[in-house]
């Protein structure tokens, strides 16, 4: 980004004769990257021995509005983060159980008429241990410490729907197998397991739903490495692991591929072996409470503003409710407009008119348009994910 110090010589299309704020002495205060230095937003990050960030969590506490910016959200990769591919180098093969397989280019992909979604992106590992937390074997976490596995973009891209009907399906074309151009060995892959690429086998039924796209574009601007660039899957409404980053080959299968982590790593069950094992899929109905964040033990008496997001992976939120005392009583809360991108989270609030001392536990509980209501218990499973219970913040009223 170019920057005209105040200082230096200005262009006359920033020239402003009336212009105010133009004290030299704030000269050192414009450029930086966050622009005029208000609040600093600072994400969780982890970097590799090159001093790259390969790892983000996400400040959601502090966070306003819907959108999370780029930079602040949220990176999760198995493997090492692979080389960068550039936009001219980058292929994307489509083949297995199609009439026509296809080859498509950077440039080839965009002459398909794109689409724009706005979804919020959750990890299946968000909030994970708060499992050990409901069951009296972990301290309370912090999401506001830790930030969090859960963010919210608009991506740009090309429905998956109409690439795979360019290359022809048939009533034999039932599973999309997505492969990511990252590879390795899992941590904790059984002994002799060959390096793999990221792989997932989407269902045809998902793959083909106009908000599954190939996106390019994140926050209107092409796609971060991190975040999967030159192209990635995006599948809305599914836990993030879906999503596929660095994208090079569709393989259209008739069965459902045999991915690592579909069935050792993101499931429902209580072990690896155990026979009603489930494949995670659609994100649950929740919301969290964001203000106050949960480092707020004491507040003063008067009106209150209790706040925070809501979201479901498989219909627009219908309602949220809020809870002063536990969850004895419930009011319903204001879900701020717009409110009907189905994959995207709501803001909502409740005016709380807290008039008298003591201590209090609040809660929000969320519902959805297909009649799911968030629950009290989490739904335990052996790999600790999706969790999406209500949860409790206690804070005293002076
Ligand atoms: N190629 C590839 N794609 C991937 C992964 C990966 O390890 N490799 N991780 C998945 C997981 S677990 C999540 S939560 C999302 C995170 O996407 P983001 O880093 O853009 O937030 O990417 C998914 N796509
Ligand atoms: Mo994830």
């Amino acid at each position: 980004m170019s920057t005209t110090r105040q200082d230096g010589a200005i262009p006359d299309f920033l020239r402003m004769d009336d212009a105010i704020g133009s004290d030299p002495a704030n000269a050192d205060k414009t450029g930086n990257w966050h622009g005029w230095p208000t609040k600093d937003l600072n994400p969780v990050t982890l970097m590799d021995d090159e001093g790259r960030t390969v790892r983000i969590r996400t400040p959601v506490m502090d966070l306003e509005g819907l959108i999370t910016p780029t930079d602040l959200h949220y990176t999760v990769q198995h493997f090492a983060v692979p080389p960068v591919v550039e936009t001219d180098k980058w292929e994307l093969k489509i083949h297995g159980e199609v009439k026509n397989e296809l080859t498509l280019n950077f440039d080839q992909l965009r002459r398909f008429p794109g689409r724009t979604v706005r979804t919020v992106m959750e990890c299946s590992g968000s909030d994970a241990t708060f499992f050990e937390y409901f069951k009296d074997e972990g301290p309370k976490p912090s999401r506001t410490q830790e930030c969090m596995i859960l963010s919210a973009s608009e991506w740009t891209g090309v429905p998956l729907a109409a690439v795979l009907n360019a290359a022809g399906l048939s009533d034999k074309s039932l599973y999309v197998r997505a492969v990511g151009n990252d590879d390795g060995v899992p941590a904790t892959a059984a002994e002799g397991t060959k390096p793999f690429y990221y792989d997932k086998g989407l269902p045809m039924q998902k793959a083909l739903h106009p908000d599954t796209i190939l996106a390019y574009a994140q926050n209107g601007q092409l796609l971060e490495h991190l975040h999967g660039a030159p192209v990635r899957l995006l599948v809305p409404g599914w836990s993030g692991n879906w999503s596929v980053k660095w994208i090079t080959d569709l393989e259209i299968t008739e069965k459902m591929p045999e991915c690592w982590y579909h069935y050792e790593f993101y499931y429902y069950g209580n072990g690896v072996d155990d026979p009603n094992k489930e494949l995670i899929t659609t994100l649950g109905v929740k919301s969290i409470i964001t203000q106050p964040n949960d480092d707020v033990e004491k507040m003063t008496r008067g009106v209150q503003m209790i706040r925070g997001y809501a979201w479901s992976g498989a219909g627009a939120i219908s309602e949220v409710d809020v809870s002063t005392d536990g969850g004895e009583t419930w009011n319903s809360a204001h879900i701020e407009a717009p409110r009907h991108d189905q994959f995207m989270w709501v803001r909502w609030s409740y005016q709380w008119n807290a008039d008298r001392s003591g201590d209090f536990t609040l809660m929000a509980r969320a519902a959805d348009d297909v009649g799911r209501v968030q629950s009290r218990e989490p739904r335990y499973n052996n790999m600790r994910k999706n969790f999406s219970a209500i949860v409790g913040y206690p804070v005293t009223i002076e």
